[in-house]
């Protein structure tokens, strides 16, 4: 009655027999009599032992030192504590002594990557790719070797924590929005028209017609408000044919998506998504403590998210932002307030400030001008240069976007005309009937799954934060 999927992490220092199934993380022959496993589950390490002894012959020994790197088997031992920890292993307090090894899969010999290679910390971006070593000459596996291997690089410690963060952050965001009444939709990702406008929309061949990959489900999460919905969310992939060649740019990513109806006014929506954000991030701080600690250990940032005080999120408007520069000595001209929106080193400059004036990593900015804002946007009725729009910033960069939506057709159509988009365009036209045919005030925002993570936890490169990251050079594994 052996249980073939005990995990390391449950074992307790009572001397017993076990049989795990386990990768082989490090092999080697001691002496003809002595051989040392590492075993590896989910990152973690633990050591087994395997001496020449009835009925355990040397063949044994030698078969067990010599398996491959990364070969799956299945151990039978006793559970011991060892004479000294075991400073390489994670479980240092206990090791294996090994009556039983079986082969499950064997490793190829030469792996394109070594897994403990990709767990030094941290992978430095160079334009040609060079091979790099770290102070004690070690070779440093460079990103774009880790991310054309990333089985093997999931499978290092830190990968392995970054992964479960962002299963947090996914799980957090529906265990809230279920809480509040929301319900869980899915709306179609080959479409008829560019949701957000412009021209960042993937073409895609659709029998004798062209669709397009959904730049978000904006039109269809306002549709469904429009169905008496009331209160929605979703989290699927958003497509992006963004040439953007940076840290924190996806050509696909993760988004979690939210419509709400409001009774008075947008702050409702916007409170809403504020106590969102810092119960997400409290929440990961409370549950995943061990991973971030693992994480912090390649990524010293990850350990030093500044949540806001008194559990409230910090708010101020774009205005406030475009002064707390100017204070600084970063001056926007009239013009560019306006029209333009704070560019990414504004972005962080100001999130540098914020730390430092109010001891915040999360912060919210309404009220962005009207200008840099999509065409579905409510203007502020008490003075249209600005919006009934907000974004969210984690570490001085932007996490969300959202807004009041205009509810009016008259307004909308006006609004699209403004933006340069056709109304009668096909593929706008069973959005913009939904507004004729009535529909409730209403506001919602859109978070990138990717940037929380990487915000969240320090790391310099939002690809470390994708299972698979899809960029303008990547589209595989
Ligand atoms: P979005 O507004 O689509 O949610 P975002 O705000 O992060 O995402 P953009 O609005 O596309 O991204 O751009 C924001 C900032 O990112 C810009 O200020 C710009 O400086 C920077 N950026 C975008 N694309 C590039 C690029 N290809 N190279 C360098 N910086 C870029
Ligand atoms: P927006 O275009 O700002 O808004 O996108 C929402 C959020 O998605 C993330 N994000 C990205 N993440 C990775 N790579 C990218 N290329 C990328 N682009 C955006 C950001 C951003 O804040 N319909 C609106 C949302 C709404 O108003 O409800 C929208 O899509 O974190």
């Amino acid at each position: 009655d052996v249980n073939p999927t005990t995990r390391f992490t449950d074992f307790t220092d009572e001397e017993k027999e076990v049989t795990v199934v386990a990768r082989v993380d490090n092999a080697r022959v001691q002496s003809a009599k002595l051989a040392f496993l590492m075993l590896r589950q989910q990152g973690q390490k633990i050591q087994a032992v395997i001496a020449a002894a009835e009925p355990i012959s040397r063949q044994m020994i030698k078969f067990t030192g010599g398996l491959n790197v990364n070969s799956i088997v299945q151990v039978t031992g006793l559970i011991k504590k060892p004479e000294i920890p075991i400073s390489s292993a994670t479980i240092q307090h206990l090791e294996i002594h090994i009556h039983k090894v079986y082969m499950i899969s064997e490793a190829a010999q030469m792996l394109p990557m070594q897994v403990k290679d990709a767990e030094r910390p941290p992978p430095v971006e160079t334009a040609d790719d060079a091979p790099q070593v770290d102070s004690e000459g070690a070779p440093i596996v460079t990103l774009k070797t880790r991310l054309d291997n990333r089985v093997l690089d999931l499978q290092t410690e830190t990968s392995q924590a970054i992964t479960w963060i962002s299963s947090g952050v996914a799980q957090l965001f529906s265990e809230y929005m279920i809480k509040s009444g929301s319900r869980w939709i899915f709306t179609p990702k080959l479409v008829g028209a560019a949701t957000e406008g412009g021209s960042n929309v993937f073409e895609v061949k659709y029998f004798k017609r062209t669709g397009y990959l959904a730049q978000s489900p904006q039109l269809y999460k306002q549709m469904c408000i429009a169905g008496d919905m009331e209160n929605v969310f979703e989290i699927a992939p958003v497509f992006r044919a963004e040439d953007s060649n940076t840290h924190r740019h996806l050509t696909e990513f993760a988004g979690l998506d939210f419509e709400k109806t409001f009774d008075h006014h947008y702050h409702e929506v916007l409170e809403f998504a504020e106590d969102l954000l810092v119960f997400i991030l409290s929440q990961l701080k409370e549950r995943y403590a061990a991973q971030i600690a693992t994480i912090q250990k390649s990524y010293p940032k990850a350990g030093d998210f500044k949540l806001p005080k008194h559990g409230k999120a910090l708010r101020l408007n774009y205005m406030d932002g475009v002064a707390l520069l100017k204070e600084a000595g970063v001056d926007m001209s009239e013009q560019e307030r306006f029209e333009n929106d704070f560019s990414t080193a504004m972005e962080k400059q100001l999130g540098q400030i914020i730390r430092d004036k109010y001891d915040t990593d999360f912060y919210v900015l309404d009220k962005f001008p009207m200008a840099v804002r999509p065409f579905y946007t409510k203007a502020d009725p008490s003075d249209a240069r600005f919006s009934n729009s907000y974004d969210f910033f984690m570490r001085g960069e932007e996490i969300m976007s959202g807004a009041q939506r205009i509810n009016d057709i008259t307004e909308l159509e006006e609004s699209m005309r403004s933006k340069g988009l056709d109304p009668t365009q096909e593929g706008f036209e069973d959005y913009l009937n939904a507004f004729r045919q009535g529909c409730p005030p209403h506001a919602g925002g859109g978070l990138g799954m990717n940037r929380i993570v990487m915000f969240f936890l320090g790391l310099p490169n939002v690809r470390l934060a994708s299972l698979f990251p899809r960029d303008p050079q990547r589209l595989r594994p």
